[in-house]
């Protein structure tokens, strides 16, 4: 391994690795007091419209526990922003609900609009040391039709789900719209430095095999088949959907902690597996983290194209000792 070997390409790329390389999703944010204490001073969307501030606060978790991997910090909403969709974040985006047809008509983004973004990226490239990969992300085009159609959060996403039954063919055109956007997206982070990509899938989980085949698969694939740079799908709750998720491409899946992880490391053969410790191991103690991060270890250790993360984002009220605590764990 060279010094500048970025440790997450290389199990994305399925070359052995040892200890596996962690980073954890959402590591930047609401957990850390020190993103607490900037966020005393700055709204959400000024902090990922200031590149000096977003990439301080993207690499806050990465100072703070060496972690292999430093996500940028912006939304999977930003690029839809920059699209012209005005949305405030209290804590979680709000919008004017828009219509299938609203999203048919959206502009292409210009990477103009994101240079905020790729200025973050680069200013995070300087700084992260030599084995830290940056990672570059975009919501996947379901779960940003999701929002869209919704106009914020919401359980069970009833209009984007009644929206696929009752006019599928402007669906399925409004997420060919969205999945061009998010492929230009991510080419624009990979022109600025990232390392890696992330497609995150938080709601498709919500619909049936057939569904999914027929409108996440070529969407989400979409997005990913021109990205230059290895790429990890990640789609919680979607454990019955683990064989379709292989036709979208990827260079690795990230699994929820449902999804037994020896199932994921051969259903997921020839690709890599991200994941997948429960969240709420993070709320234990230090010897608690450590058998469960053991645990996990036994099973994926010996296969090439794996890489320790929880299974879902980090709960904002975990204690960032216990985080340290696990990622010990595995390269202990
Ligand atoms: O400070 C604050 O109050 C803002 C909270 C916050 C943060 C820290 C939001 C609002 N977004 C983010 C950043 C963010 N979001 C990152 C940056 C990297 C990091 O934090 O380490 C990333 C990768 C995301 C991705 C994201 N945003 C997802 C996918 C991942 C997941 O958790 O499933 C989703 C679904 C969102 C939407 C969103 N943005 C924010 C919130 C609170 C939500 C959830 C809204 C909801 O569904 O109710």
């Amino acid at each position: 391994m060279t010094a500048h070997t970025k440790r997450i390409v290389e199990a994305l790329q399925l070359k052995p690795q040892q200890p596996p390389p962690v980073w954890i999703m959402r590591q930047a944010g609401r957990h850390l007091p020190e993103y607490r204490a900037i966020r005393e001073e700055h709204s959400f969307q000024e902090v990922v419209a200031t590149p000096e501030l977003a990439a301080e606060v993207t690499l806050q978790p990465v100072r703070r526990y060496g972690m292999d991997g430093a996500v940028i910090f912006a939304d999977i909403m930003t690029p839809l922003e920059a699209m012209g969709v005005p949305l405030v974040f209290d804590p979680g985006p709000q919008l004017e609900p828009l219509t299938l047809q609203d999203v048919v008509s959206l502009p292409a983004l210009d990477p103009g609009r994101v240079a905020n973004v790729s200025e973050t990226i680069r200013m995070v490239k300087d700084e992260v040391p030599a084995g830290c990969a940056v990672i570059g992300f975009a919501g996947a085009p379901l779960t940003l039709l999701a929002y869209l159609l919704e106009g914020g959060g919401s359980k069970e996403f009833m209009k984007m789900r009644a929206a696929l039954r009752s006019e599928p063919e402007l669906a399925a055109e409004a997420l060919r719209v969205l999945g061009s956007a998010m492929a230009d997206y991510l080419t624009t982070q990979i022109e600025a430095g990232a390392d890696v990509v992330q497609l995150f899938d938080t709601w498709s989980g919500l619909l049936d095999a057939e569904t999914y085949e027929r409108f996440v698969v070529p969407s989400a694939g979409m997005s990913l088949a021109d990205v230059t740079a290895p790429t990890i799908y990640f789609a919680p709750g979607a454990g019955h959907l683990l064989d379709p998720q292989l036709a979208i491409g990827a260079s690795g899946y990230g699994v929820d902690w449902r999804v037994p992880l020896g199932e994921a490391l051969s259903k997921f053969e020839g690709r890599a597996v991200q994941g997948n410790l429960d969240p709420s191991v993070l709320h234990s103690d230090p010897a608690t983290i450590e058998l469960a991060v053991q645990k996990m270890l036994d099973q994926a250790v010996d296969r090439p194209g794996y890489i320790v993360n929880l299974g879902h984002g980090i709960d904002r009220l975990t204690p960032p000792e216990n985080v340290a605590a696990f990622v010990e764990a595995v390269r202990s």
